[in-house]
């Protein structure tokens, strides 16, 4: 930690100088002058007008909503509290190819984007010479999980952007006042983001100078000429990967998993982790459970041997293409109701003031969507018909509108995770659950060999599988051997091991059908929770074990009130050892490529190879579950 008189006060009369009283007077509270240098650092490069400290009052809160709509970068609908922002066409997601790991001397991890540190911090900061002139930097502390926890990061956050501000204030715990009382004991990380020059839409217009830029050695993380939350909220996904890089040091978990809390017999609640790829099933299989901690991030420790799991968000930035009364009545509910707050991103604003996405009741009108004026019917320029809500519109509110909330969301202790489940869409392989022999097991075979089906954009690869090892492929900032590797090391310090489970809601029929009903999760879940307290038998598969078929029939009819048929339990359940095999080979292979892969990792999958052999030959490519054991 720099001293004062060690760097001198040339920084500080400079912050003085270019910020209202007001505003220094509450910076300066923060003791701690390494962080007041590089803010000082920051402004000079950037260039801002003026400067605003948020420090999480209700008139700060204030003042930012305003100025999202004072700015444009969002817009007023008929409800005061909800708001639109949009991100303009060439700014809809994440970018990958512009999204990059700074590493010394630029070396190479294996399927992850590095550059050379050096390199890519100069760029950045060419690009980000006087990008904020002639507008307002926000600077804003928050919390990375709950108050007064172990478990919890810290962050400031250097943007020009209201809406990024919003959304953080909605989705994070303020924090100034531990940073006043904790500096400077207290390490946290860096964000640095300015939008850029925007257009006359309010759409970031550089969009060629996008860039995003994770320092991970030193928890700084520059993005720069976007305004898409995943590129931009420096505590969702550009967190997520200085979480990694912190746990991986120091032996804990940081992953893009929800936390959910299942009810069991005398309503006990077991909290299950769930990480799943985009579009597979993340968000509804939260709402089937019972009780929701997090939806999209957990930080993971061991606490006295057991896994302990908090949510570090405390707000949603949930896809809304296809949300609708019938399916997500309490999402639904949140986000039609006049009084909660939410920025809805990339939706349709119609000229009535109403917002409008794929779900919600009644059709679209004229208006404005993420690619300026819409009208029904209208097509782009290459004779498409434009859609009026883009697939990846979202919605940013708190989690605490919701009806079943846990109540256990800001404990700092967090709570115990006794299941991990892993999903993927799988037309093809797995059946709709199954549970891991052990932690090992479950680590290589269902979370390191998470797949997903590549989905309509690429026609000619519909049908391929995408590897995205525990959902994470996109924000690791270590290479996916050593992740596997982490926990390997962090299950052996367990005392009590979670159980790992697979889910997989897209098995399809010889017909090309989807054999299971939506709500039929919720059976899946209340038999994972009652596995973890040894109350159900299983049957043994070579691959893990799966339920017994008249435990899912009491389920079924418990649950869901319906009949479960035998054939069903059949089509489902029924070992596809060839496609079994097919996966083992093509995670193999996979590996093979990434030189810090664990041994164990090749034995764990070699043994589960021979099992299925070994079945094969003795009961063909088809095994009916009634031909297993019980386990
Ligand atoms: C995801 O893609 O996993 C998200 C949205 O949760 S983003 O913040 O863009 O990563
Ligand atoms: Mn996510």
């Amino acid at each position: 930690m720099l001293r004062e008189s060690e760097v001198g006060h040339s920084f500080l009369g400079f912050l003085q100088q270019v910020m209202s009283k007001e505003a220094y007077e509450k910076l300066v509270a923060i003791k701690d002058y390494s962080l007041l240098k590089w803010i000082a650092e920051m402004v000079q490069l950037a260039r801002p007008s003026s400067i605003y400290v948020v420090t999480g009052s209700t008139e700060d809160l204030e003042y930012v909503a305003r100025a999202a709509l004072e700015r444009g970068e969002e817009l007023p609908t008929k409800f005061s509290k909800h708001t639109v922002h949009f991100d303009g066409p060439r700014d809809l997601a994440r970018d990958r190819r512009n999204t990059r790991i700074l590493v010394r001397g630029g070396t190479p991890i294996p399927l992850i984007n590095t550059y050379d540190k050096d390199l890519g911090t100069k760029e950045v900061f060419d690009i980000s010479k006087g990008i904020m002139e002639g507008k307002e930097m926000f600077i804003a502390f928050y919390c990375f999980g709950p108050k007064e926890s172990d478990f919890t990061m810290y962050a400031v956050q250097l943007t020009d952007s209201a809406y990024v501000i919003h959304s953080e204030n909605i989705l994070y715990r303020a924090c100034y006042d531990e940073f006043v009382k904790k500096a400077p004991n207290i390490k946290y990380a860096r964000f640095f983001h300015s939008a850029g020059e925007r257009d006359s839409n309010g759409w970031s217009k550089n969009v060629d100078k996008r860039r995003i830029f994770i320092d991970i050695e030193d928890s700084v993380v520059y993005s720069v000429n976007t305004q898409y939350a995943g590129n931009t909220v420096g505590l969702k996904k550009l967190m997520l990967r200085l979480c990694v890089y912190a746990g991986y040091r120091e032996g804990w978990l940081c992953e893009h998993m929800f936390i959910a809390g299942v009810k069991g017999p005398g309503d006990r609640v077991t909290y299950f982790t769930g990480a799943f790829p985009a579009g597979c099933g993340k968000t509804s299989t939260v709402f089937a459970a019972d009780t929701v901690v997090g939806d999209d991030l957990a930080i993971i420790k061991n606490v006295g041997g057991v896994a302990r799991g908090v949510n570090p968000e405390v707000g949603m930035f949930g896809i809304i293409d296809g949300v609708n009364s019938a399916d997500d009545p309490e999402i639904y509910e949140i986000l039609t109701s006049p009084t909660t707050e939410v920025i809805f991103s990339n939706v349709l604003l119609m000229d009535s003031g109403e917002v409008w996405w794929r779900g919600k009741t009644g059709e679209p009108g004229p208006g404005v969507n993420y690619a300026g004026r819409w009208w029904p019917g209208k097509r782009d320029e290459g004779g498409q018909e434009l859609l009026p809500s883009h697939p990846n519109a979202r919605f940013t509110t708190s989690i605490r509108y919701l009806k079943n909330l846990d109540p256990r969301i800001d404990d700092p202790a967090g709570v115990p995770i006794h299941g991990m489940i892993f999903g993927g869409r799988d037309p093809r392989t797995l059946p709709p659950v199954l549970e891991a022999f052990d932690w090992d097991h479950g680590i290589v075979t269902i979370g390191a060999s998470l797949e997903s089906e590549k989905t309509a954009a690429i026609l000619e690869k519909v049908g391929e599988m995408e590897f995205n090892p525990f959902a994470i492929l996109d924000f690791l900032s270590i290479s996916p051997g050593k992740f596997v590797e982490l926990h390997f090391k962090f299950g052996e310090s367990l005392a009590v091991k979670p159980k790992v489970f697979s889910v997989n809601y897209f098995l399809k029929d010889e017909a090309g059908k989807y054999i299971a009903d939506k709500v039929d999760k919720r059976v899946w879940l209340k038999w994972m929770e009652l596995r973890v307290h040894g109350e159900s038998d299983a049957i043994k598969t070579p691959v893990g074990y799966i339920p017994v078929y008249q435990d899912l029939v009491k389920l079924f009819d418990v649950y869901l009130g319906k009949e479960y048929s035998e054939d069903r339990y059949v089509k489902e359940f029924s070992l596809r050892v060839d496609q079994l095999i097919e996966k083992v080979e093509r995670i193999w292979k996979i590996y093979s490529s990434i030189p810090d892969t664990p041994r164990k990792l090749f034995e764990v999958l070699a043994e589960q190879k021979k099992r299925l052999e070994e079945t094969r030959a003795s009961l063909g490519s088809i095994v009916q579950p009634f031909k297993l054991d019980k386990h």
